[in-house]
């Protein structure tokens, strides 16, 4: 039996993971021998569709399906090929591999597009090997800070140099910023990495808006000391100080019911057993449907950890190294979108994203939406992330409608 397109999708997926850095579990870093190796294939999937494929300044694959005239505005997709570490094989890379796959059967049927239709990699969404996020997307859309290029990864190299061992020419980066005019949308599939279209019993969704984020990096500094001579009334333990933070963060965000905070690594130094950690470095990542309770949760955070320092004879510093806020996806391209679920015999169910998207930066660009996936029990950032292969069809089949029918948009209403 023919396999469906869906499962087509689902099993170049699932290929892809096998470029890591470690054996047995998905750990694929922005400008890796392993993100270099996921663009090779990448590039190869493209091609087969009838896609001129390149890798741009920035490490992005950039693949290109022209329209019916040369050189028309083009829509733009795609999702991001880096990964968490231990991650699972469909964050971001389903993205990729669904709409690549629709084009290979519009270019199959000799079908040509009233607009182009541009696929792209994104190389750095995690934002896990440096302290960047969404660097790509922001290259597209025209933000990207080029003072980005001076950060380091924990090896010490910047991300210049590595852009330079990566074959590319940051230098060139500005250029890859596109047009307004050249483009009419983005628009991201995605898995939900949520329960909402589980518990609804639904294979697709329509994104409403996405969450705005912030990271920081925290540094409390005690004084190491001898563990077995130092009494506990004369300690400034910082890994003590730390944990009291750590829970104090948690409490503040259990207090509001959008509000969601991690700390998602520590380190205490010297990490000895027998020394009282003298330094102890976390990372921070708050979010929050709405600007404002984030702001103020930031600001708490702030208080309530300098006050924890200040009684146990520490000092805290917190060095914001990310900060994006909460994006709406367009409502005339969600209608487009709605448009083909319903057309493809699925209710419409419309949910937001507390996960952070490529979408984010690209809204700085053009007006986007994002088609959510179910993925099993809203497991995500776990390499227990599954999906079926059916849904993968579902969300193939309204992707297709909507280049087909979708597009182009309906001239704004009146009112
Ligand atoms: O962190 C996020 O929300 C995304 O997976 N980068
Ligand atoms: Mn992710
Ligand atoms: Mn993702």
């Amino acid at each position: 039996m023919t396999p469906t397109l869906g499962a087509r999708i689902k099993a170049e997926v699932e290929d892809w993971a096998r470029f890591s850095t470690e054996e047995g579990r998905l750990t694929r870093l922005f400008l890796s021998p392993e993100h270099a190796q996921v663009a090779e294939a990448v590039m190869a999937a493209m091609t087969a569709a009838g896609m001129r494929a390149r890798i741009d300044a920035i490490g992005n694959v950039v693949g290109r399906y022209e329209g019916e005239t040369p050189g028309a505005p083009a829509l733009l997709t795609g999702s991001h090929v880096d990964t968490v570490r231990d991650a699972g094989p469909y964050d971001g890379n389903l993205g990729v591999a669904l709409p690549i796959a629709c084009i290979g059967e519009l270019n199959g049927r000799g079908k040509r597009l009233p607009f182009a239709v541009e696929v792209i990699a994104f190389g750095d969404e995690e934002g896990v090997r440096f302290p960047t996020v969404l660097s790509g997307s922001r290259a597209v859309a025209g933000t990207f800070d080029p003072a980005a290029l001076a950060v380091r990864d924990v090896d010490g190299t910047t991300l210049e140099d590595s852009l330079r061992a990566f074959g590319c020419q940051p230098g060139n980066i500005p250029a890859e910023a596109r047009r307004p005019t050249d483009v009419i949308g983005f628009i991201e599939v995605h898995i939900e990495q949520g329960p909402v279209l589980e518990r609804e019993g639904l294979p697709v969704g329509i994104v409403t808006a996405i969450s705005g984020a912030s990271r920081f990096r925290v540094s409390v500094q005690g004084m190491a000391g001898h563990a077995g001579t130092v009494p506990m009334a004369a300690r400034q333990d910082a890994l003590a100080g730390a944990a009291e933070m750590v829970l104090a963060i948690e409490r503040r965000a259990k207090g509001h019911e959008a509000l969601v905070a991690t700390v998602g690594r520590i380190a205490a130094d010297p990490g000895a057993v027998n020394v009282i950690p003298g330094r102890v470095d976390f990372t921070l990542d708050i979010r929050a449907p709405a600007d404002a309770v984030r702001r103020q949760a930031i600001a708490d955070v702030q208080t309530e950890v300098h006050a924890i320092a200040q009684r146990r004879g520490l000092t805290v510093t917190l060095e914001e190294f990310h900060s994006q806020d909460a994006v709406v996806c367009d409502p005339r391209l969600m209608q487009a979108l709605e448009a083909s679920v319903a057309r493809c015999g699925h209710r419409v169910c419309r949910l937001p994203s507390g996960a952070g998207h490529d979408a984010m930066a690209v809204a700085a660009l053009c007006p986007m939406a994002m088609l959510f996936l179910r993925c099993g029990g809203g497991i995500s950032h776990n390499p227990a992330e599954s999906i079926t292969a059916d849904d993968v069809d579902a969300a193939a089949r309204v992707f297709l409608d909507f280049l087909e029918a979708g597009l182009p948009l309906p001239a704004p209403s009146k009112d």
